[in-house]
């Protein structure tokens, strides 16, 4: 994988929503910083090594949806 990687996550209204994607995505092994974007839904997700499994668990398990 390439060491940035976008997800389009659903659900996502406000920035409570956004810190708590954030944080869930940062528990994943080898991110090593996030970005969301409210208006779009978009999540950045930076890290060299990253298993696009885990990071999809991981917004999934926090309550919110990839589309
Ligand atoms: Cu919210």
């Amino acid at each position: 994988m390439s060491d940035i990687n976008e997800y389009t996550v659903q659900g996502m209204t406000c920035s409570s929503c956004a810190t708590k994607v954030s944080a869930a995505v940062t528990q994943v092994p080898g991110v090593i910083a996030t970005d969301v974007d409210l208006a779009t839904g978009t999540l950045k997700v930076t890290g060299p090594d990253v298993e696009d499994t885990a990071v999809r668990t991981a917004i999934t398990n926090a309550g919110y949806q990839i589309s």
